[in-house]
């Protein structure tokens, strides 16, 4: 039997171990090419092709033109593409329990050293056949952007678009909400179907949205989560050097996540010369704010998997 196995192994050209021939691995983005959340991925991208000649390399086929962004889980499930740069808040209807990730207080270098990284591994693993390789997007909040004013944090009267990050807590505040892609969140603010729309603290200028918004409410609340999955059946059949390059590659563009603190200090003046006013909830509404953004987030996991929620919490937020 296995020695079958090994003649069929040699003769169809699969991959065995170090002695592998280089691999290509068909990746996707959720996010448009050249802007802020797909920076990363693209210089990880870069970093593959660079350092794995003749071990594996990394061919984008493409963003969300190619695949939209809500399916780019289902594509990495299924094996369409190897790999994928994709927010969990996209691929919900495969792990609802991934929408925690942007829960997460602390590093996703923290969460490697407390078992949190094989805990969230192990549930893509289990829930939709992706292995979870890392984690972009530490240390920049999300924030809600409007086109009219709000006195405090209700929300009621206003319609905004979301996605999963915001709907817990924007809906427990009172917002009508529409769900979108990206992409159409332009389209929306021109037309005015929408008064705002959620969005991280980085990222609004290089979309052109500055341009159809007027305010920023502060404080930001939870923590960008875009992370790199790639499909198990992938992942199995590479070789040691292959999975350690990933892995060296992964642990690189990981550690440039420190930068994010300084690069959302410029967007906020970025944002501020463009035009776009800050309002600053303060007192009890800023506290009406921030807890409306961690109770409705958890409960939202809870209602889904309890037993999880609670393993999530204890190492997202330690
Ligand atoms: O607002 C969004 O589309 C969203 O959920 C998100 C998540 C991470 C990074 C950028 C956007």
């Amino acid at each position: 039997m296995k020695r079958t196995s090994l003649c069929l192994a040699l003769l169809i050209g699969t991959p065995l171990g170090a002695s592998a021939e280089e691999v290509t691995l068909r990746g996707a983005s959720a996010f448009a090419a050249g802007t802020t959340f797909d920076r990363p991925f693209k210089a990880f991208v870069d970093w593959i092709n660079e350092n794995g000649e003749g071990v594996l390399q990394i061919n984008v086929v493409g963003g969300p033109e190619a695949v939209p962004p809500f399916e780019v889980g289902n594509a990495v499930s299924s094996g369409v593409v190897d790999i994928a740069n994709v927010t969990a808040a996209f691929y919900t209807n495969l792990l609802p329990e991934g929408d925690a990730l942007k829960l997460a207080t602390n590093t996703i270098q923290e969460q490697r050293a407390n078992g949190c990284y094989d805990l969230i591994d192990g549930l893509h693993q289990d829930a939709m056949n992706v292995k979870y390789l890392g984690r972009t997007g530490d240390g920049i909040p999300f924030h809600l952007y409007l086109t009219k004013p709000v006195e405090g944090a209700d929300l009621s009267g206003l319609t905004i678009r979301t996605t999963p990050v915001y709907q817990a807590m924007f809906d427990s505040l009172g917002a009508n909400l529409v769900r979108t892609a990206p992409g159409e969140v332009y389209t929306a603010l021109e037309r005015g179907t929408i008064d705002g729309y959620g969005w991280p603290a980085q990222g609004v200028l290089d979309l052109g949205w500055d341009e159809q918004t007027k305010y920023r409410v502060d404080p930001g609340f939870y923590q960008v989560d875009v992370d790199l999955i790639m499909n198990l059946d992938a992942w199995n059949n590479l070789g040691d050097e292959q999975k350690n390059l990933l892995q060296r590659g992964i642990e690189w563009i990981e550690a440039k996540n420190a930068e994010n603190t300084d690069i959302n200090a410029s967007e906020r003046d970025k944002q501020a010369e463009a035009g776009i006013e800050t309002i600053s909830l303060d007192g009890a509404e800023r506290e009406k704010w921030l807890t409306a953004a961690q109770e409705e987030g958890w409960k939202a996991i809870s209602a889904v998997n309890a037993e999880n929620a609670e393993k999530l919490r204890a190492c997202l937020t330690d």
